[in-house]
This record gives C-alpha cells, sequence and structure tokens, in this order.
C-alpha cells in the first residue's frame, strides 16, 4: 500500500502562480509558458479555474445549439491533410455546385424549429470570388431574417469582400488557425498561418466576430497545442467563437492514420481555452460523434458552452437530434434561444473571494 504524505509536505501544484486578479479580465500577453503551464495542472485545478472562469461570463447551465451546413461540397484546391473535401485527395465525396438559396433558408428554418440559434454555412473554397457574392448575400440575410445568428466559413477573404458579408447580415466569420504556427507547414501546405491571419484581419476590420479555433489529434503533440491556444489568446482581439475540433479521420486523406488524442487531453484544451479567451464562445466541433456522454459532459463543465446539432457537420456524421436531446435533458442544460441577449452583454460575475488557484 502507498502511504499518502501529509498535505503540507506535498510539493505544490502549479509552477507558477495565476492570481485571482489574471483570471478576472481577458488577458493578451499570456506567454506560451504560462499557457503550458496550465495544461499541466492537476487536472481537478484545471478543471475548477476553467469552470469558475466560465461562470464570470456565461450561465454554465446555457448551451447554444449551432447547426451547419455544407453550401458547396468537395472539389477544394487547398490541401488541408484532414479534409474530406480537399480535390487533392480521392475521399469518396461527391463535389456539389453552390446551394440555391430557398435551399438554404429551408434547412435554416428546419434547423430553428428544432433548436439551433445558429446557424453556420460552409464552401469548400480556396478564397470568395465575387460573382459568387449576390448569392451568399440572399442566403445570409435570409437566414438572419428567420431570427438565427449567422456564421459563414467561405476560405481566404478580402476586406471589402468581408464588409459586403456584413452588411448582408453575417454575425461570424469561421476561419480556423487550426494547430501551432511550427505544427502547420505538416497539416497543409498551399497555404501559409499568415494567409490565416491576414484573411482574420480583414475579418475584425470591418468588425465582424471572428469564429477561430483549430483541430487536435493530427499527430501534433502537446507543444502545439500550447501553440495553438497561445497564438488563439494573442490576437488582437480574442476569438468571439472558439471551435475546438477532434479530428474526423476521413479515409484517403494524409491525417487518417493519426493517433487520436485522449479524452482527458481534449478536456484540458477545452479548459485552457475557456481560461485564456475566457469571453469566447467555446465549442465542441467535429469529433463529437465519437465521444462518450461523460466525455461531453466533461468538456462542457470544463468550459465549453457550446455543440453543433442536427445530423452532420459538414460531411462527417454527429450524434443526432435523439441524443443529443437526451444529453441536454440529463445534465439539466438550457438551449440558449435564438433571440437571446448576446452573453458578451451581461455584467460579469464577481469571481468567488477564496484564492480559486494553486500556489
Ligand atoms: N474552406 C473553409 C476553410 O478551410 O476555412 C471552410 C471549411 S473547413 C471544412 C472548416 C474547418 O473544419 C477547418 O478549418 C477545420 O478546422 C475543420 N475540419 C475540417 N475537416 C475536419 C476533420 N476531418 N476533422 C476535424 N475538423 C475538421
Ligand atoms: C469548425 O471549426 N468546425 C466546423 C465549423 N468550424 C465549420 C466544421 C467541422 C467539419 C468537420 C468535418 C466535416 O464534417 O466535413
Ligand atoms: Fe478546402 Fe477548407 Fe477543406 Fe481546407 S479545410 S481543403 S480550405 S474545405
Amino acid at each position: 500500500m502507498i502511504a499518502p504524505e501529509p498535505a503540507a509536505s506535498r510539493p505544490k501544484s502549479a509552477s507558477f502562480q495565476v492570481g485571482r486578479a489574471d483570471l478576472a479580465e481577458p488577458r493578451h500577453d499570456w506567454t506560451r509558458e504560462e499557457v503550458a503551464a496550465l495544461y499541466a495542472l492537476p487536472f481537478p485545478e484545471l478543471t475548477y479555474l476553467s469552470a469558475t472562469v466560465h461562470r464570470r461570463w456565461f450561465d454554465p447551465a446555457e448551451v447554444q445549439l449551432s447547426q451547419l451546413l455544407s453550401i458547396k461540397t468537395g472539389g477544394c484546391a487547398e490541401n488541408c491533410g484532414y479534409c474530406s473535401q480537399s480535390a487533392s485527395f480521392d475521399t469518396g465525396l461527391r463535389a456539389t455546385k453552390l446551394m440555391e438559396p430557398g435551399m438554404v433558408l429551408a434547412e435554416a428554418a428546419r434547423a430553428k424549429a428544432a433548436g439551433a440559434g445558429r446557424f453556420c454555412m460552409g464552401a469548400a473554397w480556396r478564397d470568395l470570388k465575387d460573382r459568387d457574392l449576390p448569392r451568399l448575400e440572399a442566403m445570409i440575410s435570409g437566414v438572419k431574417a428567420l431570427g438565427l445568428e449567422t456564421c459563414a466559413t467561405l476560405g481566404m477573404l478580402r476586406q471589402d469582400q468581408a464588409r459586403r458579408l456584413r452588411q448582408a447580415g453575417l454575425d461570424y466569420y469561421n476561419h480556423n488557425l487550426d494547430t501551432s504556427p511550427e505544427y502547420y507547414g505538416e497539416v497543409v501546405t498551399t497555404r501559409t498561418y499568415q494567409h490565416r491571419l491576414d484573411t482574420l484581419e480583414h475579418v475584425r476590420s470591418v468588425g465582424l466576430k471572428t469564429c477561430c479555433g483549430g483541430i487536435v489529434g493530427m499527430g501534433e503533440g502537446r507543444a502545439d497545442r500550447v501553440g495553438l491556444l497561445h497564438a488563439l489568446a494573442t490576437l488582437p482581439e480574442h476569438p468571439d467563437s472558439l471551435p475546438i475540433n477532434a479530428l474526423v479521420p476521413i479515409e484517403g486523406t494524409p491525417l487518417s492514420g493519426s493517433t487520436p488524442v485522449d479524452g482527458i487531453e481534449f478536456v484540458r484544451t477545452v479548459a485552457v481555452a475557456r481560461i485564456v479567451c475566457p469571453r469566447a464562445m467555446v465549442r465542441i466541433a467535429a469529433g463529437r460523434e465519437g465521444m462518450s456522454r461523460e466525455l461531453q459532459a466533461l468538456c462542457l463543465s470544463a468550459g465549453a458552452n457550446s455543440i453543433f446539432v442536427g445530423g452532420r457537420l459538414l460531411t462527417t456524421p454527429l450524434p443526432g437530434e435523439d441524443a443529443d436531446s437526451a444529453l441536454m435533458r440529463d445534465l439539466g442544460l438550457r438551449a440558449i434561444p435564438a433571440d437571446a441577449e448576446p452573453a458578451a452583454s451581461r455584467a460579469p460575475v464577481a469571481l468567488p473571494a477564496s484564492r480559486p488557484v494553486p500556489a
């Protein structure tokens, strides 16, 4: 039997101090060392911290349900090594043309009736072509008129294109950094990290909200996950929405054989994301289909406050409406209504007076 050491003689559980004041307000000066130290905290300390920060800005019983629609599938000119939609890999996916706005609006209305508060339109494009703008504007204004929050992910954008999307009623633009700057070249070679940062700048510059996150389980190491979250936390403005995807292995893509990330490491990633970007909607995105209910519950307790719902993401499956309703019911969670006041406009809740962190 292992005799427990008396508490007073045990080593301190963190190698640096995160004082209460440090967590009270969003910071943009995180160092990689600090982010790495958060990751390395004992799991109960890390999730206590992230759950505390979560409560400061959000009601932890509320979850935003987001629905995706692939408005233009496959045939993409980029070679992202994880993606079913790249024309560089034979994944068996059938490419389609850009959908008609009427079809998109019918899907959005169905999503709203099923409880979604947000609708995200995704196109497998390297960059947006001006000729497609009128149709996109019709989709965006139509979805917005249904009372849904709108998001789109259409590849690289110029500033004037971002402005037109915003004027049409777009709330968020999704453009992920995906991984650390160092690992990026292992994932995609047809564009650079700087290309991604440039589009994000164009999006921010016209007042659109950013949806920006990444993928875990692409063969990267902990240091790359730290590098991704550090990159997100030190952007000129934090992402307003931060999707964390677990790689869905797609046969035919270069990354399909990657070793999956352990569930506990996934929860750590969610928790650290919540701490370093405290006001972001942290979304459990791809890969939820392969997660146990218990793992999803841990993510939602550690700071995630949104899930993607419906039958599928863009091209890959989701748990589905019955499983998701049962999860929400069993966890006692409520869906954020489509017309709810945005969380960011609510007054922050004070942190507990007691020391919330290990010394
Ligand atoms: N073409 C646009 C772009 O790349 O920005 C938008 C669509 S893309 C499919 C949106 C995001 O989905 C990617 O940035 C990536 O983070 C995520 N994603 C795509 N395929 C995935 C997969 N197999 N597993 C996990 N995440 C994936
Ligand atoms: C994000 O980060 N994840 C969503 C959303 N943003 C667009 C997309 C996940 C796609 C997963 C693979 C697929 O279904 O094709
Ligand atoms: Fe194209 Fe986006 Fe897929 Fe990359 S992730 S191949 S840009 S659709």
